[in-house]
Formats: C-alpha cells, structure tokens, sequence
C-alpha cells in the first residue's frame, strides 16, 4: 500500500510526465509547421515515450492500491527560435525531470518503500539515456551553426533516429 507523501509524489511524477508528452508534441508541431520533417518525427515519437512513461505510473500507483490523478495541463511554449534553443528546452526539461524522480527516490529511502524505490530505477536508467540523447543532438546542432546544408542533413538523421526508437520500443 503506497503512503500518501508517496502516492503525492507519484501523482506530481504523472503531471510532469504529462507535461512532458504536451511540450515535447508543442516541439513536434512546431517543427513540422517549419520544414523539419525528420525532427518533427523524432518529437512525436519522443511525446509518445513520455505518454507511456505517464501511464506506467498511473498503472503503479493504481496497482499498490493509491489513486492515480489525471491532471489538467498548461498550455506548452508554442514558439521556438529554432532547432538549437528547442533540443535547449528539452534538455533543460529533462534535466527538471531527473531532479523529480531523484527527490522521489530520496523520499522513497527516507519512508522505508524499497517496492516504489526498485520500481522508479526504470525511470533513473530512461533519464540517463534521454540526457545522453539531447546533449549529444545539442553538440550536433552546435556544429552545425548556421550551416543550412548541415541542418538538412541532420534533420535526416533525426528522421532515422526516430525510426530506430519506434523499433526499439515495439520491441520493448
Ligand atoms: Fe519521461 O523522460 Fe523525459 O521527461
């Protein structure tokens, strides 16, 4: 049975990774509506990923017995200066992410649930891999600068990386 700083803190979790899945779908429009197809592709994708990253946490919290709420969201950003200061949010979203899920972990030592500890480790290996990924796109696009030939073709690799992480989840 979850307490309820636990059952507080998990339902904070399924608003920020609902919040994740909105601002990462705002990126993914806005990315199409500018002719970048690859990246667009690679931020539907990543909205889905948060989506499902929400639901496995309402499935928990419903499971140990808690009550999952479904929150009301902010509108995200709906404008970006371009590729570079969108992947900044991200990163910067993510980085506020990975501070949430260590605070759970903290709590979780601190009230003695080893079960929502062992649980949220999932999420401790996805933070790791999701900042791996944006700061490795950011060095990319710093490369790239103002290169308009350079952002072409990394708009493709995008595209293909967003390929590769749909078979990886469906294979998950
Ligand atoms: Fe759910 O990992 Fe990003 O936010």
């Amino acid at each position: 049975m979850l307490n309820n700083s636990i059952q507080k803190a998990l339902n904070k979790q399924v608003e920020l990774e609902a919040s994740s899945s909105q601002f990462y779908l705002s990126m993914a429009s806005w990315s199409e509506t500018n002719g970048l197809t690859g990246a667009s592709n690679f931020l539907y994708q990543h909205s889905d990923e948060e989506r499902f990253h929400m639901l496995k946490l309402v499935k928990f919290i419903n499971e140990r017995g808690g009550t999952a709420l479904i929150p009301a969201l902010s509108q995200p950003p709906v404008n970006f200066k371009g590729l570079k200061d969108l992947f900044e949010n991200l990163m910067e979203h993510e980085l506020n992410v990975t501070d949430s899920i260590n605070n759970i972990i903290d709590l979780c030592l601190s009230e003695k649930d080893y079960t929502t500890q062992n649980f949220m480790q999932w999420y401790v290996a996805e933070q790791l891999e999701e900042e791996a990924l944006a700061r490795t796109i950011i060095d990319k696009l710093n490369m790239i600068g103002n290169d308009k030939g350079g952002l072409y073709l990394f708009d493709r690799d995008l595209d293909t990386m967003a390929t590769e992480m749909k078979q990886a989840e469906d294979a998950k």
